[in-house]
């Protein structure tokens, strides 16, 4: 097989979140988040795990950069939370809380590790919540001077901002499905909050605009996924097309091109889910252009033609026992990452993209030695790795790669039960060992390719 080298300034990474991986919730004056709440409450998560501990990150956070190090990691994505910094949501600002992840950015700088922060990786204060959540716009101006309130303290050592992480997991999932906090099982909620994210975004692009000179950069993350039809048949490519509507180009279009699509308009509003979107949002959404996208990719889905017109298209899941799948039961389709990164590239106009998710569960065993040789993770990230490499080759302007994740972490509503990591964690003792993973990736990185 050919050599596959990426560009010397190539920005390898690893990313985790909040409270997937902090712990130490009721610390230094952090307030209660939707995840906090939805966690204790019965029946939402695997076991009803909670983040409470996760992987005490907030207390080993030098530890961990440590071993970022070690790792060779040029860049790392985490989350700030939110009510670490704002409590409440919204007014009194918690110094204790902004005070941790500056530590922990000046530890990743003196690592020489370029800081990568989320400001929005789903833990809403649960105030804000209490208060209508992202259903109620006035939570995108909180996020602004919430995400203001960070810029302040930490715009001149982050390199890389991203506003929100997969808001279409967060409308979609936590409003629609109801598998995630809020909880909620309303579409039509769901696509209000999708705008309100979408505003939010926006409001926190424009006020970035005031600390530009320290030389960082902002964008937003999006999920893809692929949207492939189950058969030839003119109504499942159709539903198809609807699902990429949904998925994809609800996000992208506003992001990249400043509006909604059309047709999404017209079909949300035909379900009776059309979203209340005011002159003045259009206008701030269209104003704000972004310095690059980050893309996360896991999967494709195969869509069919929906059995009531009240839907807008079904998803055939793969079975169960099919070869070729994540534990999280996700299909394996390393091609689909070239084909969102090269769809993006040919579709909108240009801007720089950083995978800033990708990586998969496994079933991981230790062998007699105690060590996990995750050769099935190895493969998975060798494929993807590679199909990222095809898309440069073929012109995509793509700077960066961020594995999913660092460490074995809170999966949300799987708790513990899925492990991501590239980096084992023991969540009796909290420590932390490197699998096979870990140990090839720091040598791709190493040598910049494979
Ligand atoms: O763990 C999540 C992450 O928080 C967002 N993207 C997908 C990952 C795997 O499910």
């Amino acid at each position: 097989m050919a050599p596959a080298r990426f560009p010397e300034s190539f920005l390898w990474g690893a990313a985790t979140a909040a409270y997937q991986i902090e712990g130490a919730v009721s610390e230094d004056g952090r307030g209660e988040s939707i995840w906090d709440r939805f966690s204790h409450t019965p029946g939402k998560t695997f076991q009803g795990q909670t983040g409470d501990v996760a992987c005490d990150h907030y207390h080993r956070y030098r530890e961990d950069v440590a071993l970022m190090r070690d790792l060779g990691l040029r860049s790392y994505r985490f989350s700030v939370a939110w009510p670490r910094v704002m409590p409440q949501g919204s007014g009194r600002v918690n110094s204790p809380g902004l005070d941790f992840y500056e530590r922990l950015v000046d530890e990743l700088l003196d690592a020489r590790i370029v800081p990568v922060a989320t400001l929005y990786h789903w833990d809403l204060p649960q105030p804000l919540q209490d208060g209508g959540g992202w259903q109620n716009r006035d939570t995108a101006r909180y996020f602004a001077d919430y995400a203001e309130t960070v810029f302040r303290r930490l715009a001149d050592r982050v390199a890389l901002w991203i506003t929100h992480n997969e808001p279409w997991v967060a409308s979609f999932v936590g409003h629609a499905t109801g598998e995630h906090a809020p909880g909620l099982r309303d579409d039509r909620a769901a696509v209000q909050v999708s705008h309100h994210l979408l505003l939010s975004h926006a409001e926190a692009v424009r006020v970035f605009a005031d600390y530009r000179g320290s030389g960082g950069a902002i964008g937003i993350t999006l999920i893809q996924y692929p949207c492939h039809s189950y058969t030839d048949r003119a109504e499942d490519r159709e539903a198809a097309r609807l699902a990429d509507g949904h998925f994809n180009r609800w996000f992208l279009d506003p992001v990249l091109t400043g509006s909604y699509p059309q047709d999404m308009i017209e079909q949300y509003d035909r379900l009776g889910w059309g979203p209340e979107i005011r002159a003045e949002d259009a206008e701030s959404i269209r104003r704000a252009s972004i310095d690059f996208l980050g893309v996360n990719y896991y999967f494709r889905r195969l869509i069919r033609a929906p059995g009531s017109t009240a839907r807008l298209f079904e998803t055939v899941e793969p079975q169960a026992d099919a070869p070729g799948l994540t534990a999280m039961g996700w299909e394996i389709h390393p091609e689909g990452l070239y084909e969102a990164l090269i769809r993006i590239h040919r579709e909108y106009p240009r801007v720089p993209l950083y995978v800033t998710e990708n990586g998969a569960a496994f079933e991981d065993r230790p062998d007699s030695d105690g060590r996990i040789r995750d050769q099935e993770r190895v493969e998975y990230l060798r494929g993807h790795f590679l199909q990222a490499h095809r898309a440069m080759a073929e012109g995509v302007d793509l700077r960066g790669y961020q594995v999913w994740s660092l460490y074995d972490n809170f999966e949300w509503a799987y708790g513990y039960a899925k492990r991501f990591g590239i980096v084992h964690v023991d969540f009796h003792t909290q420590d932390r060992s490197w699998k096979q993973s870990a140990e090839w990736y720091r040598e791709v990185i190493a040598g910049n390719g494979f």
